[in-house]
């Protein structure tokens, strides 16, 4: 069964981005293990949902993060050259990156993000609050190598990637995605980089499976987009969130579980699932402060300094490359 001969069929009346979500749905669906993409999770109602899962009890990860960047915020500062650009890689709100700019003047800002209109949005208020800024949004795919805007590029460069995204990466792909910063940012660059980390399976779980159930309507919602954009009947009461801590590989799994036997049709194929067959939809990768610090020194990083929370739940980290040390 080749089933890109149906999308490409379709594919021509599709936009190039609804064609690659049609592509990646049918990829994932027809493997073994059925997965979708974590990156699918963010459209509208998604981001939205995700906002409102970092303001959950049970999600201790943006909370604590903050809370770091704000007690830490003139010590992560000191590491910041005074005439220096930052590159946020996934950038999205501009909340964490305030908290730096306020303890520090630095140069420019990049924010890079493959949905180019919210950061230019948030581009445009960063810049009314921080005049002197030079802004200059990137939207590319910063999994991707890229070029940074000929403004900054004389300047010293820090990455900045908060929020553990580095998290949804495979370790393969995080090592990876270390190696490509390194390129992109140049010789002398620093980063700043939030690490979730490994901890009691009773905390973790419940942050991705929390008692008001939004987590479980922002993994769902990634069906309800299916069937939206690309024109599939999957029965959302035919399928449950699942959040299980999967401890040989340090990761918390999310799943879509079917609740019976039954078909799926999209771009005329037919999706079969048993009763109990899952759709993996995101691991969020787990580090301890060892682990994390090999990562970067095997990307070619150096680690320079790490802070945590008073209860080591999530960690920040500054790691250089050669020759940024002062
Ligand atoms: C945005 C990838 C950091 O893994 O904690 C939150 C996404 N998924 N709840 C995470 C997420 C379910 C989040 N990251």
């Amino acid at each position: 069964m080749n089933v890109h001969v149906a999308v490409q069929t379709q594919a021509h009346r599709l936009d190039s981005n609804t064609a690659a979500f049609a592509r990646d749905v049918l990829d994932g669906l027809t493997k073994p293990q059925k997965e979708l993409s974590p990156k699918y999770f963010y459209d509208d109602t998604g981001s939205e949902l995700f906002v409102e899962i970092t303001r959950l009890p049970e999600y201790y990860p943006t909370r604590t993060e903050l809370g770091i960047l704000r007690g830490r915020a003139a010590e992560i500062a000191a590491l910041i050259p005074p005439d220096a650009a930052i590159v946020e890689f996934g950038a999205g709100a501009t909340t964490k990156i305030r908290l730096l700019l306020a303890a520090h003047q630095v140069a420019a800002y990049v924010p890079v993000d493959i949905s180019g209109d919210f950061i230019i949005t948030q581009a445009e208020a960063l810049q009314r609050d921080f005049p002197q800024l030079a802004v200059h949004p990137l939207a590319a795919d910063f999994t991707k190598p890229f070029a940074l805007p000929p403004a900054v590029r004389d300047l010293p460069k820090v990455g900045f990637f908060p929020g553990s995204t580095i998290g949804n990466f495979e370790p393969q792909e995080a090592l990876r995605f270390l190696e490509s910063a390194r390129d992109i940012l140049g010789h002398g660059a620093r980063m700043i980089i939030g690490v979730d980390l490994e901890k009691d399976e009773n905390v973790l779980v419940p942050a991705y499976d929390d008692a008001a159930g939004v987590t479980a309507q922002f993994n769902l919602n990634l069906l309800i987009r299916i069937n939206r954009e690309l024109g599939a009947d999957f029965d959302l009461s035919a399928f449950a969130h699942r959040a299980i801590y999967n401890r040989d590989q340090h990761r918390i799994e999310m799943h879509l579980v079917s609740l019976r036997d039954q078909s799926v049709h999209l771009f005329g194929e037919r999706i079969g699932f048993r009763a109990g067959e899952s759709i993996h939809t995101e691991n969020s990768y787990k580090y301890s402060l060892e682990r994390f610090r090999a990562l970067a020194q095997q990307a070619g990083w150096t680690p320079a300094r790490c802070w945590t929370d008073a209860d080591a739940m999530f960690s920040v980290h500054a790691i250089e490359t050669n020759g940024s040390r002062v």
